[in-house]
């Protein structure tokens, strides 16, 4: 039995027992009052489930576990996931087992190469990412033990089964999509002498010299693990697991929102804007063409890919985080720096429109930038690396959720005429 789950083990009696005592304590005290406005305005701020993996406050953002994300920005994918789902910082034990379990699940079957690959050529990477994710469905040991009766004590065990086998495939799976998509060759086989973030460099063929696209890898998979539970992608998988789809739908369905511009795909269109921004001016512009640029999207009626938020109000601290390792490592690169040129220049501007409630920049505004510059340019690819990275929130969330017998999802809808009428 894997450590994680030996962990598992001995902490979620007590959480089905806090859960339980606060409930019965507290169960009929009120944490949201909602307005008609938020019945018409994405539900934004109602308080209405728990998520324990993570929390974004307004002003300090991503917070894993009561840890500050900028604080713990030096941790490996594999080790952040542990401590997503059991809230501790892991021992050097429980990260090599975690990785021996990678290790193990990490091939992907070649049915779902021959699947991708009769896909129409003008499928989007996210498309097919997915189909490669339901593709692999058949293999939920979830959807076997749910069929044969399991209990639902069990449930979050073969949640976690699944979730861990399918973590496993996720960076050969992108890195396949990559090559396929991209005609790059065939896809490559997991190295078992390389961890999950080098893997994936491994796998995708792109040279890397320096050894510091490997650690952009390391840092870009960490830093987009998860975001609390209201967003797009984690409210959809939420939902959808919550009806006990196995881990493979409900990852495909969080994944399916990540795709959308509003969210995941952000960071491909925020790179667009900054090769059009350099295309435009065939340079990196002064600030003065960049503020008018900047207006003249506006005024099109376009977002700013890349700022603003739905909660935070403050500067994203994993762009800070990405911006960090961009001054460490990369001079000279227009892309870079126009990166940078943006970061001066359209908060003030929106700030000046008034009209976004945060005028600073989110996740995306940054990672495009560092991609391309270590050879990623296919822009096109960059939300399914989000996806890769998102799906470690998304599992560790479903398998508290079953841990704790989270019911099925189902909130409430009301008419306008029933608006009208009751306030
Ligand atoms: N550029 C221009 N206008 C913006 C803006 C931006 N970057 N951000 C917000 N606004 C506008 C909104 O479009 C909205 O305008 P309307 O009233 O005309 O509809 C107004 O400001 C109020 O919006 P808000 O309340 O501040 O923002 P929302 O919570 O509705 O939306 C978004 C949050 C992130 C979707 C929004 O800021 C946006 O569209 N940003 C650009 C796209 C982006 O960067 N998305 C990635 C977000 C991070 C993420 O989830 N990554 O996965």
């Amino acid at each position: 039995m894997s450590l994680l789950k030996l962990k598992l083990e001995e902490k979620i009696p007590q959480w089905k027992e806090e859960a339980s005592n606060l409930i019965k304590s507290k169960g009929t005290s009120k944490i949201s009052d909602v307005t008609v406005s938020q019945t018409y305005g994405g539900m934004r701020g109602i308080r209405a489930f728990v998520c324990d993996t993570s929390s974004v406050s307004a002003d300090t953002g991503l917070i894993i576990r009561d840890h500050p994300l900028l604080e713990i920005t030096h941790l490996l994918p594999e080790e952040v996931f542990i401590l997503l789902l059991s809230g501790d910082l892991p021992t050097e034990t429980e990260v090599a087992d975690l990785q021996e379990q990678y290790k193990k699940y990490a091939h992907v079957p070649k049915y779902v190469w021959d699947v991708l690959k009769s896909m129409p050529e003008d499928s989007h990477p996210m498309a097919m990412f997915n189909t490669g994710i339901l593709a692999m469905q058949r293999e939920s040991v979830f959807a076997k033990k749910y069929a044969e009766g399991m209990l639902k004590d069990d449930y979050w065990k073969y949640c976690l089964e699944d979730g861990i086998n399918l973590l496993a495939k996720l960076p050969g799976l992108a890195a396949g999509v990559y090559r396929i998509h991209f005609n790059k060759g065939e896809p490559i086989e997991y190295d078992s002498e390389l961890d999950w973030a080098e893997n994936f460099v491994h796998m995708i063929g792109i040279e890397d010299p320096t050894g510091n696209f490997k650690k952009l890898m390391q840092i870009y998979f960490m830093l987009h693990c998860d975001h609390e539970g209201g967003n797009v992608s984690a409210f959809a998988a939420y939902t959808v697991a919550s009806a006990l789809s196995d881990p493979y739908y409900a990852v495909s369905a969080g994944l399916n929102g990540l795709a959308g511009p509003l969210h995941g795909l952000a960071n491909q269109a925020c790179l667009k804007f900054v090769l059009d921004v350099l295309d435009h001016f065939k340079a990196v512009p002064s600030k003065e063409e960049l503020t008018q640029f900047s207006w003249d999207r506006l005024n099109s009626g376009q977002v700013i890919p890349g700022y603003g938020h739905a909660v935070l109000r403050c500067p994203d601290p994993r762009f800070t985080a990405f911006m960090k390792f961009g001054k460490n490592h990369i001079h000279d690169d227009d892309v870079f720096d126009t990166v940078k040129l943006l970061f001066d220049v359209v908060p003030p501007i929106l700030q000046e429109q008034g009209k976004a409630k945060n005028p600073w920049p989110n996740v995306d505004a940054a990672s495009g930038s560092l991609l391309y510059y270590y050879g990623l340019k296919e822009f096109e690819f960059y939300t399914v690396l989000f996806s890769v990275s998102r799906a470690m929130g998304m599992v560790a969330q479903m398998v508290i959720n079953r841990a704790l017998g989270i019911p099925i999802t189902r909130p409430k809808s009301v008419t306008y005429a029933w608006l009208k009428s009751n306030t």
